[in-house]
């Protein structure tokens, strides 16, 4: 909040210094037409590049926590607005009045030290603006934090690079990159990282919250609608941190207990695929990949029990169909450059059947 308030600033005193030198040259003078120009088109460019129907617009929130954030930024957008439109008035003031003129003696101006009463008015009403703001703040987290619903579900969401985990106590349920929830009820998540820092952050249902490993966290969402929220991983946290996508999945209660029904059952095993099953639990697959009532139970990468119910692979690079998963086991790298899933090395044969094997697996 302090920061777009320096943002502002820093922008003002650029454009002043472009300005100045603008209206001191003659030559650079028509320049001055293209800024009023590029203040007009920047909200086109705004609408025209998506910003206020984006799925992970901040304007449009869905959920009490983001709501409460949404009225907090228009505060903070209105002060510093009603700061940026005085600014900006004072310096294109200044700078049309004393500008060069051709009668200009080329002496200095008469240079001003010292006003008491100026200094203490700019020092004391920025702190009592940054008060204001920092008090507002410092509310609605508290707020945010404080109003955790008792009767939530609760849901441990783990942070690895570079994917989410999602595990329901209690529902026997561990899924990855697609959280689902029920419409209209609270839901608790609990944030932990299995490496380093990485954040979750759904614009319509909540603010940002930090998951920092040996620290436990925790957000909460409600949201309003039914429907997929998309987010994203908030937190540099490594190579494929911009591939590392939320998405949300708010479904109505009766579609949410069939989901937790499907998702708390072991893997649907087929014969017809044992060439494929066989290959999975003899290679490193095994020792990454959970696949519920099979050997399988490594913790490192998603677990593969009902993958085939997931709409994407990769957290999200990649819409899960035959193609994008065949290729995603033959070299992860071709989605994720630095993912931590190694190519297995796997010929054309073997990799057919893994893929029918994983196919199985709804
Ligand atoms: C060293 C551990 C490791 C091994 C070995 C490994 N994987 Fe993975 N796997 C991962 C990790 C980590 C991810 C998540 C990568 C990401 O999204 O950044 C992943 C992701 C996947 C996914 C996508 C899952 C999803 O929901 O996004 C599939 C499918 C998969 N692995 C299949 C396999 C198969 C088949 C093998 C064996 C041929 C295998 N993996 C071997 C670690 C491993
Ligand atoms: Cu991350």
């Amino acid at each position: 909040m302090v920061s777009t308030l320096e943002v502002f600033c820093f922008q003002i005193f650029q454009m002043g210094i472009l300005m100045q030198s603008t209206l001191n040259n003659p030559a650079k003078r028509p320049l001055l037409k293209v800024l009023p120009i590029l203040f007009c088109l920047a909200p086109d460019c705004f609408a025209e590049a998506g910003v206020f129907s984006s799925p992970t617009n901040i304007f449009a929130p869905a959920s009490t926590p983001a709501n409460s954030i949404f009225g907090l930024s228009l505060f903070v957008l209105a002060i510093t607005a009603t700061i940026f439109m005085i600014v900006v008035s004072l310096l294109t003031y200044a700078a049309v009045k004393f500008r060069k003129r051709t009668d200009d003696d080329g002496r200095e101006p008469a240079q001003v030290y010292g006003s008491n009463q100026v200094e203490i008015a700019w020092t004391v009403i920025p702190v009592l603006i940054v008060v204001v703001l920092f008090m507002a703040t410092a509310r609605v987290i508290a707020s945010v934090q404080r109003t955790v619903p008792a009767n939530a579900l609760q849901v441990v969401v783990v942070g690895h690079q570079f994917w989410w985990e999602y595990r329901y106590p209690g529902l026997k349920v561990v899924t990855a990159n697609e959280l689902h929830v029920p419409v209209g009820s609270p839901t608790a998540l609990k944030l932990l990282s299995a490496d380093t820092d990485h954040s979750f952050w759904v614009p319509r249902l909540a603010g940002k919250t930090d998951l920092i490993p040996n620290l436990t966290n925790g957000t909460w969402i409600d949201p309003q609608e039914t429907g997929l929220y998309l987010g994203q991983c908030a937190q540099y946290c490594g190579t494929q941190h911009a591939k590392m996508l939320l998405r949300v999945y708010v479904q109505s209660p009766n579609d949410f207990e069939r989901w937790i029904q499907e998702q708390s059952q072991p893997a649907h095993l087929s014969a017809a695929v044992s060439e494929g099953r066989r290959i999975f639990e003899a290679t490193a697959c095994m020792n990454c990949h959970t696949v519920a009532g099979t050997p399988a139970d490594g913790r490192f990468g998603p677990d593969l029990t009902h993958l085939m119910s997931r709409d994407t692979i990769g957290a999200g690079v990649a819409t899960n169909n035959h193609e994008n998963l065949r290729l995603w086991i033959q070299d992860p790298s071709a989605f994720k450059p630095g993912a931590l899933m190694p190519a297995m090395g796997l010929n054309d044969r073997e990799l057919n059947a893994v893929t029918a094997y994983l196919e199985t697996l709804r």
